[in-house]
């Protein structure tokens, strides 16, 4: 039943890279049950199955922890526009933006949302990920919010991927509710996070807390309802602007504070000491042109521990490379190689709240990245994805 891969360089991401060099996993099953130098192979599996690894890099499949990947249509006229002179703000006022998202959205069938989403879930997987978090947030009414998250469950049905869900009714005010958030929470947002919660739709509950969003009031009875239901929370916090997200985020325990831009140092020592990871989105960054950088500095001196992810959505970040997301953190935001991987890979992990994945090591499942590459700093180091030479996902070698 166990099976050997052997002759590979493995980053374990345990602490650092983890690098054990002529290295071994042993897998049993859809676990880890050993690894480290291949000399040092326990007698029990001498005789297991060997598949040689030629050398290569393994690593933890990545963990894309932050994405908008279900929605309908594409804002490429937007793109325009913005290029035109309009800014992202200006969009999302005139009724564009988010918006035109929603109505796409909305338009289309669970099977036409399913379709449109797998292409670039398939993108994904070709890059070593093997789970991707998929929010809500593009239908905005109960019976629109629901069908994504079906949609988010049929994927993890459809592919070898495990999709964690997440709820974000609080993403945007549909123009039906235009200057009545309030009501539209109560109306529809809430109704919704309770009936997808019924259904099993929902692992953890997010928001959008910003200038045209949600006020941090508003984000908090969202929240309360998510505690009263036992589901953790994050929150996208500090994207344009400051509006002390993170730290409401934190107080309610939050998984993940995600962008943080604007955040202060008071932000950051509120994550640190809640233990909530600092979900980094160079994607989106890049793609409005924005000038203010994330502290990393200030999060890495706090102890907050980083994450990296695409944001994969149609308006911000149309990108379903989290290769480049991390070669863009390095390059745009100064964060290391070592530290985009580990935001790749465990600390996405733990802004997803699961622990039996993210590492290399007896107990985890066996979740592998097996790259065409000899060393880690190399996945972050290219201009988009590096080549992938196969993933296992629970102990199944894909082909
Ligand atoms: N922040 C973002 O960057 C995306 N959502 C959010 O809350 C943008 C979503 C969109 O423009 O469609
Ligand atoms: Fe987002």
């Amino acid at each position: 039943m166990a099976m050997i891969l052997g002759n590979a360089k493995i980053a374990t991401m345990t602490g650092g890279y983890g690098l054990i060099a002529d290295g071994a996993v042993v897998v049993e099953g859809e676990r880890i049950v050993w690894t480290g130098p291949e000399t040092t192979l326990p007698a029990q599996y001498a005789s297991a199955p060997r598949h040689d690894m030629g050398g290569r890099l393994l690593t933890p499949a990545l963990i894309d922890c932050h994405t908008h990947t279900v929605f309908g249509g594409d804002r490429a006229r937007e793109f325009e526009m913005r290029l035109n002179g309009a800014t992202y703000e200006d969009i999302a006022r005139a009724g564009g933006g988010i918006i035109s998202t929603v109505s796409a959205t909305r338009a289309a069938s669970e099977d036409d949302l399913l379709a449109q989403a797998l292409p670039r879930i398939d993108q994904m997987i070709a890059e070593g990920v093997g789970t991707i978090e998929v929010k809500s947030g593009y239908g905005l009414d109960v019976d629109t919010e629901l069908r994504m998250l079906r949609t988010a469950r049929r994927i993890g049905r459809s592919r070898r991927v495990t999709v964690a869900t997440t709820f974000l009714g609080a993403h945007a005010i549909p123009p039906e509710y235009k200057g009545r958030a309030d009501d539209y929470l109560s109306e529809q947002a809430i109704p919704a996070l309770r009936a997808a919660y019924a259904e099993g739709l929902v692992d953890a509950v997010d928001g959008f807390c910003e200038g045209i969003a949600f006020s941090p009031a508003q984000i908090a009875r969202v929240f309360s309802v998510a505690e009263e239901l036992g589901l953790p929370v994050k929150l996208h916090a500090e994207q344009l602007s400051n509006l002390h997200g993170a730290a409401l985020a934190a107080r309610h325990g939050a998984l993940s504070a995600d962008h943080l831009e604007w955040l202060d140092a008071e932000g950051a020592a509120a994550m640190a000491k809640s233990g909530t990871v600092a979900v980094i989105l160079p994607g989106a960054f890049y793609t409005l042109r924005e000038t203010k950088l994330p502290p990393i500095a200030t999060l890495r001196e706090a102890g907050v521990a980083m994450a990296v992810a695409t944001d994969c959505n149609p308006g911000t970040a149309p990108m379903t490379s989290l290769c480049l997301a991390m070669n863009m953190a390095c390059t745009l935001f100064r964060m290391t190689p070592e530290e985009a991987l580990a935001g790749t890979t465990r600390n996405a992990a733990r802004a997803l709240g699961l622990t039996d994945r993210g590492t290399i090591a007896p107990g985890q499942r066996a979740d592998l990245a097996i790259w065409h590459a000899h060393h880690p700093a190399e996945l972050a180091y290219r201009t988009g994805p590096t080549p992938l030479f196969a993933r296992m996902i629970g102990g199944h070698l894909d082909a």
